[in-house]
């Protein structure tokens, strides 16, 4: 796939999705949009691929929106073009996603990195719900995730307040899954997309599933069909076999 604003590449079963745009922090513009759009209809298709992270080149992982776009634009025409696309490929990606945020993450970027599954955390990095700076709501499928991990009064407290925030702050919110030293970001996020891509996907992408199910009768009945698809893996059946020839 050509692309202009991000980049791609697949290693040890781990798909790595970089906003490129590193002399704007990663803001976010319709090319770049729509091209993580593609990329993670792309991943999601491709069986060597097991785990996708999103990160950022250069000193951010995003500043959001682009903020040179027209402002005479019909902002809810945009976001339905542009941003919901993504935003739905992100949310519905059966693949684990890994959000690896280092430096600033800002408004609609901050929207992005909440629709993954983990967040791994670069300790230096700012959070910034900038979006009441600017006299816009939080969009984006934002607040979705933010009431998703946080209580609603501190969500609200903090998008109103438009205020930055660093890294402690955000694991007391809930939105840090793991906060690493700035030195062992990297090292840490790679070990960590590696180690979850070399284990069984069935198992992996059904753990997912289960945690999605919409009521308790639902995620049983589901369980029923993702086990038995696990008792039915290789994976499975060898680590049976080795236990008991132990
Ligand atoms: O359509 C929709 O409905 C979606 C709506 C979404 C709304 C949002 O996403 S609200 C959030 C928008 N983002 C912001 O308000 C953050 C804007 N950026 C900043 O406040 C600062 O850049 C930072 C605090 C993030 C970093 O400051 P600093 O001093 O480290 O860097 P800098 O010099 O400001 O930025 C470096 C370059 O990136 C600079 O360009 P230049 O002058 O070197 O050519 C700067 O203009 C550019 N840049 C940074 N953020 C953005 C940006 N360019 C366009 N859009 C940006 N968001």
């Amino acid at each position: 796939m050509e692309v202009e604003t991000i980049q791609l590449t697949t290693h040890n079963g781990v798909g790595w999705l970089k906003l490129n745009r590193p002399e704007k922090l990663n803001a976010l513009n319709e090319t770049l949009l729509r091209e993580m759009k593609t990329a993670i209809d792309t991943f999601e298709q491709d069986d060597a691929v097991r785990v996708i992270v999103l990160v950022g080149e250069g000193r951010a992982f995003s500043s959001g929106q682009d903020l040179t776009i027209e402002s005479d634009a019909d902002y809810g025409e945009y976001l339905e073009d542009v941003y919901h696309p993504l935003v739905r490929a992100l949310f519905s990606s059966r693949k684990p996603l890994i959000a690896g945020i280092h430096g600033v993450v800002a408004g609609a970027g901050l929207s992005l990195a909440l629709a993954a599954d983990v967040r791994i955390v670069a300790k230096s990095t700012k959070f910034s719900s900038a979006f009441i700076k600017i006299g816009l709501v939080a969009d984006a499928g934002g607040p979705y995730h933010l009431r998703r991990l946080m209580r609603d009064d501190l969500a609200l407290d903090w998008l109103w307040s438009g205020s930055t925030i660093d890294s402690e702050a955000a694991r007391s919110f809930g939105l840090v899954t793991e906060l690493v030293e700035d030195a062992m970001y990297t090292e840490r996020l790679t070990s960590y997309a590696e180690t979850l891509a070399a284990k069984s996907p069935v198992a992996v992408q059904g753990m997912k599933a289960l945690m999605r199910a919409a009521s308790f009768e639902d995620g049983l009945n589901e369980e029923i069909e993702w086990q038995r698809k696990c008792g039915d893996t290789d994976v499975h059946r060898q680590a049976m076999q080795a236990f008991l020839m132990k």
